[in-house]
Parts: structure tokens; sequence; C-alpha cells
């Protein structure tokens, strides 16, 4: 086990950071270690998941927004987080060194850390590394957080889970946008940012994800921010049952290769936040993802330490008569257990 000086980290020792996060990513107990020395202080930074198709320009996007935030918001500019989550690295390489030359100039500013991540076989699932990351960052003191991840099936549900602010890049010219739509896009989305205003299309793309807003949040509906806290956390039942005044996630249109827009959507990105927190939705977002979260643990802790025990022969005869119907799903439990 390596050691990491906790007070490295709150000290804003980059360093000390990066090596904390590659120990979550390899399972080292060095970084659940430095988590829990900093995690009584953390819980404050706000978390931004930034998710859409492949090439809408989301990494373009949060290039920008970093930029804007450190250098208009005074008197005191936040300090910026930047992990860029890459579930499928063997297939997105070329993706990932993409986002390295664009974020390039951002990399001379200390306040702003960016991170890529590709974690797979980590305790708890991708979902839970990314949310260690993103404490391991609010620990060290970066207010802002930006997560980027490609919205495709179980990913953009988890950013949905982790982020207190979700905003959906779209373009157009990728194909169908009620594709999209159907995919569950809209549910999660607390922005939507039509990316790519520069092109022909857009406008259209735009008017569309309104419309289709308007059916979605019509009357009687839960806001957007409460819909993922309804299933199996108390605590966001009560607060969006309490909730009497919604939120409706607006659609802007953004050129983020101009800079086009970004004043627009950091802002959005601040009512956001000003509107989690004066209901209880910040609270109740922060128990649920830490619910879900202990709960990915404990199912992959108790998975481990049952293959542990479990008899190796004893677990292939059973496999075996499984996949010959001998045995049904139930009955294999029983044996097994
Ligand atoms: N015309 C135009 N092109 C843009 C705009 N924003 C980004 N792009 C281009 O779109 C391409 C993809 O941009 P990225 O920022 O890498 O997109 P991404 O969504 O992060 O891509 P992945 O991480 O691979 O999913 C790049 O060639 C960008 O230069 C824009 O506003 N207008
Ligand atoms: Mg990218």
């Amino acid at each position: 086990m390596t050691r990491i000086d906790p007070d490295a980290i709150r000290r804003g020792d980059r360093l000390a950071l990066s090596r904390a996060l590659t120990a979550i990513e390899s399972n080292d107990p060095a970084g659940q270690a430095a988590l829990a020395a900093l995690f009584p202080e953390t819980g404050k930074a706000h978390l931004v998941g930034v998710t859409g198709s492949p090439g809408t320009g989301k990494s373009t996007l949060v290039n920008q927004l970093a930029r804007y935030f450190r250098q208009n918001q005074s008197p005191k500019p936040p300090k910026v987080g930047i992990i860029a989550v890459d579930p499928s690295s063997p297939f997105t390489g070329g993706a990932l060194l993409g986002d390295r030359i664009r974020m390039q100039d951002l990399i001379g500013d200390p306040e702003i850390f960016i991170r890529s991540m590709a974690s797979r076989g980590a305790l708890g699932g991708l979902s839970h590394s990314t949310a260690a990351f993103a404490t391991l960052m609010d620990g060290a003191g970066y207010d802002l957080i930006f997560i980027e991840t490609v919205g495709a099936g179980q990913a953009e549900v988890d950013i949905a889970q982790l982020a207190h602010t979700v905003i959906v890049v779209e373009a157009p010219g990728l194909g169908d946008d009620i594709q999209a739509i159907k995919a569950g896009i809209l549910e999660i989305a607390d922005i939507l940012a039509v990316n790519k205003a520069d092109l022909p299309g857009s406008e259209n793309a735009a008017r569309a994800l309104r419309m289709m807003l308007e059916m979605a949040h019509g009357k009687g509906s839960l806001p957007a921010a409460g819909k993922h806290l309804r299933s199996g956390s108390p605590i966001g039942q009560e607060v969006t049952q309490s909730l009497d005044q919604g939120w409706d996630p607006p659609v802007q249109l953004v050129t983020a290769t101009e800079g086009d827009g970004i004043p627009e959507l950091a802002e959005a990105i601040q009512s956001h936040q000003a509107y989690l927190q004066s209901t209880g939705l910040w609270q109740a977002k922060e128990a649920f993802r830490l619910q879900k979260d202990l709960e990915a643990l404990v199912r992959d802790t108790l998975m481990e330490h049952w293959r542990e025990q479990v008899d190796e022969d004893r677990f292939a005869e059973v496999l075996t008569d499984l996949v010959h119907h001998k045995l049904s799903p139930a009955e294999a439990l029983q044996l097994l257990l």
C-alpha cells in the first residue's frame, strides 16, 4: 500500500491528489484511506454531469465552461475539477487523445484539475469510482466539478445519480433526436445544450427538444430534478412530494468552439444550483447517491467474499447442472449459499 498524505491533498498538492485517484482506480486501499480522511470535509462541491452522444462537443463545452467560470466569476473564481469518464476505453482511445488536446489550454491554470478515468473492475463499479474521484477533488478544494460521460445506457443513469446538475448535450446532424429522447435522455436533463449552433439544423433540434419537454413536463408531472429520486429513497420521496415549485429544463443553443452561449449556460448551471439548495433537493440528491453507492459497494463486497469462500469444484458442478437445466437458478442458489 502506497502512503498518501491527506494534508497534502487538502493543501492543494496536485501530485498527492493524482496519486489518490490512481489508488482508487487500482483498488489500492491507500485511495480509500485518503478518501476517509477527507470525507468529513466534503459534500460542498457542485457536481455537474455533462453527457450526450459521442462527438456532440462535450469536451469543447466543458473546456469553455471551465475557462468562463475561472475568468468571469468575481470576487473569487471557483476551483474547477474535470473528470472525463471513459467506460469503453479500448474503443475510444482516439477520443481521449482528442480530449487531452482540446483541454490543453486549461492546463496552465493551477486551479483547474483534469483527470480522465477508465476504470473497470473497481469495487462498486464505474459509478463508485467516479463518485470517489469527485469526493477526493471536493476534499482538495475544487468547488465546481464537471464529469463528462458518453451518454450510453447505464452511464447516463449513473451520472443522473451522481451529479447535482445534468447537462445533456445534443448537436444537429447526429441522426434522430427523437431517438435520443427515447433513450431516456430527457428524463435526466436539468439543462439541455444544443451545441454546434453554427451548423444548420440546430434551431430545429432545439425546437423539437422544447416541444418534447413541454409534453414530458406537462401538468401533474414531477420536475426533472426530482424524477430519479422517486424510487428507492425515502428522503428523496419526501422532498419531491413537498416540492411546490418545479424546475423547467432550459434548452440553450451554444457554439462551443466560438464560446457563443457559454455565459448563458454558466448562468443556467448556477440557477439550477440555487434551485436545488432552496428546495432541499441538494441534500436529497446527496443522500440518495450515498445510499446507492453504499448498496453497490455492499453488493460487490459480499459477492467477492462469497467467491473466496465457495468451493471452485462445487461451483463448477452446480453451474454445469444449471446449464443443463437439471437445476433451476433458485435451486442452484440454495446449493451454493
Ligand atoms: N461546428 C462546430 N463544431 C464543434 C463545436 N463544438 C465542438 N465541435 C467539434 O466537434 C468535434 C467533437 O468535439 P468534442 O468536444 O471532442 O466532442 P465530445 O462530445 O467530447 O466527443 P467524445 O468525447 O468523443 O464523445 C470536434 O471536432 C470539435 O471541434 C461547435 O460548436 N461547432
Ligand atoms: Mg469528449
